[in-house]
C-alpha cells in the first residue's frame, strides 16, 4: 500500500510533462516507465481488496497440507484408492494433515513408483491448495482487470505482454512453440513407451495423452525424476548427482557457495556479506513460509537475499544457480537509474542462471567439480546426458506456453468462471500431451494449485526463457572459443564469455531487450531463436526418431485413460444408464470381461469406473453399445448440455 501510494505520487508528478517530446530517448524511455501506475491506479478501496485478496491466496496455496497415503485403508475391492470415503475417513480418525508440498509432496512424485499413491497425492494436493481458491480467483480477476483498464491496457493479460514491448509476442511465441513442437513430440512418444513398460497399458495408453501423475512431478513440468524409468543406455554412470552430493555431506550453504563460484569464475560479482547472512537457505521448522524459491533485491546496494527451502538435490542444485542467476542479474544493473533495475525483459531474468546452469551441468564440468567419475565422451553418454536435458528443457516448453495461455484467455474475459477447469485440462492436453488421471470437474481449480496463479506471478516469461537461455549458451561458447557440439560447451572460467555476458546484463531494463540481443549476438540477430536449443537437441532429435519409427506419435484426446468417481445421486445420462447397467449382474458381467477398457468391480459397494474411453470405437456387446467419448466424461458439467452420447440396447 505505502508502495502504491508512493508510486501515485510519482505518477502524478510525471503525468505533468509532455514527455512524448522530450529528446532525450532513454528520458522518454524513463517516462514510458514510470506512467504506468499498474495495480496502484485503482481506488484506495480496491488496491486494498487485491492486495489482501492475492497475500490470502498465496498464504493459503502455502499453508496447503495433506494427509499421509495410507495402502491399508480406504481401498476399493479392485484395489483402487476409495476417494469418496477419504473426507469422510479424515474426519472419523481425526487425521491431521502434515506432509506439504516442500519437501515432502515433490519428494513423493519424484520417487514413488506406485500409481495409486501417486493418484492420491496428486488429487489430494489439489483438493488442498486448488479448489479452495477458485471463488477468491473469480474476484482477483475482476480487480485485476479493472486496474489494467485504468492504465489503458485492454486486460490484465495485455497489461503482462506490454513488458515484452512488441505487439506480436503472441504470434513470436506461438511460432516458437511450433518450431519445438516436432522435439516435444518425439519426447513425449519415447517417454510414454518407457512408462508402459513400467505401468502397463491399461494405465498409460498407447496412443493417448500421458496420465498427469507417472512424469515424477506434482504438475507434469519437468519429467527429470523419472530418468531411471526412461534412461537410454542405462548401466552408465548417471548424470544425476544427487546421491554424490549427499555421500560427500554438501549442506544447502555449499549449493550456494558452488553456484557463486561458477559466478566468479567468468568474473563476474560474488555475493555480498549480507546475502550470506540474511538468506533463508533451509526451511524453518517453527512457521509455514512460502517455501517457492525466490531471489529479493532491496534496491539499496547491498541487500541481496534468496528464499529457498533447499533439499540436498541436483535439482535443487540447478535451482540454487537459477536464484544467484536473479542476484547477479540485479547486482550488475544495480548502478542503473532506478527505473531501469529490471531484466531486459522477464524471461532475461529468468534465463541468466540457466546458462550458467548449462554449462555447470555437463558431465565433464561434474567430473571437474568431482561429482561425477570419468565418462568419456561416447555416443551413448551423450545421449543419456542430452536426454536428461530434455527431460528437463524440453518437457517444460508446453507448460511454460500453456500457463499463461489460460490466464490470458481468462482475463480477455474467452474463458468464463464456468469453465476455468475444463479449459485448463482443454490446454493441458492439447500442448502437454498429458490427462489428468481421474475427472475433474467446476468445483475443482487445478490451475490454482501451482504457486504462480495464487501468487500472481507470469508464467510465460519460463517459456521464453527456455528457449533464450539457449541463445546467450551459444554466443557465450563462441567467446569462450569452444568448438565441437553445442552441448558439450562448459563455460567455467572463461573471462571472455563472462564479459559478454556483464556487457548484457549490465544494460538492464534501460534498452529494449531486441538491442540487448544484438549485444549478446555481435549484431547478428535481435529476434528470439529457436535455432540454437534446436542445435543443442539436435543429436538427440536424430536418435529418438530412430527409436520412435514404429511408435504413434502425438496423442488422441479420446484414447485418455480416466478414473471416474461416480456419485451415487448421478441420476445424469450417460451415468445413470452405464449405473443401470451395472446393477444388472448379468450386464455387469459383460462389462466386467470386456477389453474394451470399462473396468469396474462390484458397483454396489464401489461405485467407481475405469473407463477408457474411445469413440472411434463403438462396442457392440451383448446387445449393449455403449460410447463414451473421454470428452464428454472429464467434465460432467459439460455433459450435462450435451445430448447423452451413451445408448444401452
Ligand atoms: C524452472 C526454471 C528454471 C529452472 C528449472 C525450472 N523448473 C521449473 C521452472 C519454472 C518455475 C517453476 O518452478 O515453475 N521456476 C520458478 O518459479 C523459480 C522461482 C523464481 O526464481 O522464478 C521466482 C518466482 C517468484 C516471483 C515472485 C515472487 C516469488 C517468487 N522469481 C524471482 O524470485 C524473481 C526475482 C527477481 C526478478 C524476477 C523474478
Ligand atoms: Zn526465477
Amino acid at each position: 500500500m505505502e508502495w502504491s501510494r508512493f508510486h501515485r505520487h510519482k505518477w502524478d508528478q510525471a503525468t505533468t510533462f509532455a514527455w512524448k517530446n522530450f529528446s532525450s530517448a532513454p528520458v522518454r524511455r524513463m517516462f514510458s516507465f514510470v506512467t504506468v501506475l499498474g495495480r496502484a491506479a485503482l481506488p484506495e478501496d480496491k488496491l486494498k481488496e487485491l492486495t489482501e485478496l492475492t497475500q490470502e491466496m498465496k498464504s493459503s496455496y502455502s499453508a496447503a497440507k495433506i494427509c499421509r497415503y495410507d495402502p491399508t485403508r480406504r481401498r476399493l475391492d479392485n484395489g483402487d484408492y476409495d476417494y469418496n470415503a477419504d473426507n469422510d475417513l479424515d474426519n472419523d480418525i481425526g487425521c491431521i494433515p502434515t506432509l506439504s508440498l516442500e519437501p515432502h509432496l515433490v519428494q513423493l512424485m519424484a520417487t514413488s513408483r506406485d500409481p495409486e499413491e501417486l493418484r492420491y497425492v496428486w488429487r489430494a494436493w489439489r483438493d488442498a491448495a486448488g479448489r479452495p481458491l477458485r471463488g477468491k480467483y473469480t474476484r482477483f480477476v475482476e480487480l485485476s482487470n479493472e486496474a489494467a483498464r485504468l492504465n489503458g491496457f485492454e486486460d490484465a493479460g495485455d497489461f503482462w505482454r506490454s513488458d515484452y514491448e512488441t505487439d506480436d509476442f503472441e504470434d513470436i511465441i506461438d511460432g516458437l512453440w511450433a518450431e519445438l513442437r516436432p522435439l516435444y513430440e518425439q519426447l513425449h512418444a519415447y517417454v510414454r513407451r518407457k512408462l508402459i513398460e513400467k505401468y502397463g497399458d491399461t494405465i498409460v495408453p498407447p496412443r493417448g495423452p500421458i496420465p498427469a501423475h507417472l512424469l515424477g512431478n506434482m504438475w507434469a513440468q519437468t519429467w527429470t525424476h523419472i530418468l531411471d524409468l526412461t534412461v537410454p543406455y542405462p548401466g552408465r554412470p548417471s548424470v544425476d548427482v544427487t546421491n554424490t552430493l549427499r555421500r560427500q555431506g554438501y549442506s544447502p550453504f555449499d549449493m550456494f557457495r558452488l553456484s557463486e563460484s561458477f559466478f566468479i569464475s567468468l568474473g563476474l560479482e560474488p555475493m555480498p556479506s549480507t546475502f550470506w547472512q540474511k538468506s533463508l537457505l533451509i526451511k524453518p521448522t517453527d512457521r509455514d513460509v512460502i517455501c517457492h524459491a525466490s531471489a529479493w533485491d532491496f534496491c539499496n546496494g547491498i541487500d541481496y537475499r534468496i528464499k529457498q527451502c533447499t533439499q540436498i538435490t541436483m535439482e535443487d542444485m540447478i535451482t540454487a544457480h537459477h536464484e544467484m542467476g536473479h542476484i547477479q542479474y540485479d547486482l550488475q544493473y544495480r548502478n542503473q537509474p532506478f527505473i531501469f533495475r529490471d531484466g531486459a525483459n522477464p524471461a532475461f531474468h529468468e534465463a541468466v542462471g540457466d546458462v550458467l546452469a548449462l554449462s555447470a551441468a555437463t558431465p565433464s564440468h561434474l567430473q571437474e567439480i568431482n561429482l561425477l567419475a570419468n565418462v568419456d565422451e561416447s555416443f551413448e553418454n551423450d545421449i543419456n546426458f542430452l536426454f536428461s536435458m530434455a527431460l528437463d528443457k524440453i518437457a517444460f516448453l508446453p507448460f511454460g506456453y500453456l500457463v499463461d495461455k489460460w490466464r490470458w484467455e481468462v482475463f480477455s474475459g474467452e474463458i468464463s468462471e464456468s469453465q476455468y477447469n475444463s479449459r485448463w485440462w482443454d490446454l493441458r492436453v492439447n500442448y502437454q500431451g498429458v490427462s489428468a488421471p481421474l475427472l475433474r470437474d467446476e468445483d475443482d481449480f487445478d490451475p490454482g494449485a501451482k504457486f504462480h496463479i495464487p501468487a500472481n506471478v507470469p508464467y510465460v516469461r519460463y517459456f521464453v526463457s527456455f528457449i533464450v537461455q539457449f541463445q546467450f549458451h551459444a554466443e557465450l561458447c563462441k567467446a569462450a572459443g569452444h568448438s565441437g557440439p553445442l552441448h558439450r560447451c562448459n563455460i567455467y572460467r572463461s573471462a571472455e564469455a563472462g564479459r559478454l555476458l556483464r556487457n548484457v546484463l549490465s544494460l538492464g531494463k534501460s534498452r529494449p531487450w531486441p538491442e540487448a540481443l544484438s549485444v549478446l549476438t555481435s549484431g547478428r540477430t535481435n529476434q528470439l531463436e529457436a535455432g540454437p536449443i534446436l542445435e543443442y537437441f539436435e543429436p538427440l532429435m536424430s536418435w529418438l526418431e530412430s527409436q520412435n519409427k514404429d511408435e504413434f506419435i502425438g496423442w488422441q484426446e479420446n484414447e485418455a485413460i480416466v478414473l471416474g468417481v461416480v456419485s451415487s445421486n448421478a441420476s445424469v445420462r450417460p451415468f445413470s444408464a452405464v449405473i443401470a447397467a451395472l446393477k444388472s449382474p448379468s450386464r455387469r458381467a459383460s462389462l466386467l470381461s470386456s477389453t474394451f477398457g470399462l473396468r469396474v468391480t462390484d458397483f454396489e459397494t464401489s461405485p467407481v469406473l475405469w473407463l477408457r474411453s474411445d469413440s472411434s470405437k463403438a462396442v457392440q456387446k451383448d446387445g449393449m453399445c455403449l460410447r463414451e467419448p473421454w470428452n464428454v466424461l472429464r467434465n460432467p458439467t459439460d455433459f450435462r448440455a450435451q445430448k447423452p452420447h451413451t445408448e444401452f440396447t
